[in-house]
């Protein structure tokens, strides 16, 4: 029987983690995991496939470490003996990087060194072949400069989440071009799913949807409804992210659908699957604006498209629809039976409670 091959993950606990960690268990690998400690029990979107440690051979594993931590990182690094590490961890809420920079920096920029650093000790002492994923952002183009947005667009970055990321986007290649480590950074345009944070743009929207015709929220406050982003669905997006390690080179890509559309466009489409109109419900709020905003994000996959053969198979509308229905499915206004769920049969079930006038 050959060895599964073993993966770590950084930032398992969050969207792209808990996705990744789907799919690579489902092609056989042994995962394992860094979690922070926390107080409360951080582990909601990976419980699912979480395994008890006293059973022979888990395929899960979860570690408690941080990428502040260096040591902690060598340890667990030298422990699992990785064939692939997945660098998914950070702070990674743009507006939230503007009141704690310092933080954001040292997790998403040196945490990255941190990591490439442990990984070039331990592939020199034991001539190890770790490939290396770094989730890179389409937040590092920042200002337009072109569009659409490709692997060649120059980077200018527009708050500190974003200058970190473009610091460890450039030393992922030159730790490739320094010490031959194969490593490549994913350029991600906007990914979003059921799972995403409930304090980003498109799940604060949805599940507002979902509060409002359950009676539990009235309003929803909001920032720049006229930011453009090219949104896709996360789980199309760790696809994308496993497929560049197999790869015979490493090398960067861009991962988009090269499609863009407004946050009032996104909020159509949400407040009408329910039969609402966004205007009465949304309010502004200055808060949720950035001391520097990225106006319009548009990216070009056709290098993914080409090398990796990846296609998103999910469209904007659907992608609104599956998020607005998993949130009304778990504030219980609709049933979870499986069931394939159309905007009509939302109205039905919705007109049915009462809850349109
Ligand atoms: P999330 O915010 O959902 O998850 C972030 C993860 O990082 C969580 O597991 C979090 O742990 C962990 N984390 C935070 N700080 C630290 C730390 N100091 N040390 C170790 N782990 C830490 O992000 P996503 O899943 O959406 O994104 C994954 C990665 O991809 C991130 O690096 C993000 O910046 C990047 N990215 C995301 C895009 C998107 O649209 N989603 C697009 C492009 C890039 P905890 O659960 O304990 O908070
Ligand atoms: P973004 O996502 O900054 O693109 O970063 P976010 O959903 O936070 O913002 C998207 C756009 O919506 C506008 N906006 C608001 N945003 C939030 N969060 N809350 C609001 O109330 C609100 N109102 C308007 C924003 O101004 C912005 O223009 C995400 C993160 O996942 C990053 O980690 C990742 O790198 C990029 O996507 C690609």
């Amino acid at each position: 029987m050959p060895q599964p091959k073993r993966a770590l993950i950084t930032g398992i606990t969050g969207q792209d983690g808990s996705y990744l960690t789907e799919l690579l268990l489902e092609k056989g690998y042994e995962v394992h995991g860094i979690i922070r400690r926390t107080s409360t029990f951080n582990t909601d979107r990976i419980d699912h496939v979480y395994q008890d440690p006293h059973q022979e051979h888990p395929q899960l594993t979860l570690h408690y470490g941080d990428l502040a931590d260096g040591t902690t990182l060598r340890k667990i690094i030298e422990q699992v003996q990785p064939d692939e590490i997945y660098n998914l961890g950070a702070q990674s809420h743009v507006r939230v990087s503007f009141d704690a920079p310092e933080y954001t920096v040292d997790t998403v920029g040196v945490g990255t060194l941190r990591l490439l650093e442990a990984l070039r000790d331990y592939q020199q002492r034991t001539n190890a072949a770790v490939r290396y994923y770094q989730a890179g952002s389409s937040e590092m183009y920042g200002l337009v400069q072109a569009v659409p947005q490709s692997e060649t667009t120059p980077f200018y970055p527009r708050s500190p989440y974003a200058c970190a990321k473009v610091y460890a986007h450039w030393q992922t290649v030159n730790y490739r071009e320094s010490y031959n480590l194969f490593a490549c950074n994913g350029i991600l345009f906007n990914h979003e799913s059921p799972r995403r944070g409930e304090t980003f743009v498109t799940r604060k929207i949805t599940r507002a949807v979902a509060r409002i015709v359950a009676g539990q929220q009235k309003k929803l406050y909001l920032g720049n409804l006229d930011a453009k982003r090219d949104w896709g669905y996360a789980k199309d997006y760790v696809r994308a992210m496993w497929l560049m390690l197999q790869q015979d080179q490493p090398d960067d890509y861009v991962i988009a659908t090269g499609e863009t559309y407004s946050v009032k466009e996104f909020l159509d489409l949400a407040f009408n699957h329910v039969n609402l109109k966004w205007e009465d419900y949304v309010e502004f709020d200055p808060r949720y604006l950035r001391p520097a905003e990225v106006e319009l994000l548009i990216g070009d996959p056709a290098k993914a498209q080409a090398k990796l053969g990846w296609q998103p198979s999910v469209t904007f509308p659907e992608l609104v629809a599956l998020m607005v229905n998993a949130d009304l499915q778990a504030v219980g206004v609709i049933s979870n039976n499986g069931q394939a769920i159309t905007s009509e049969s939302v109205l039905d079930v919705v007109a049915s409670r009462q809850l349109i006038s």
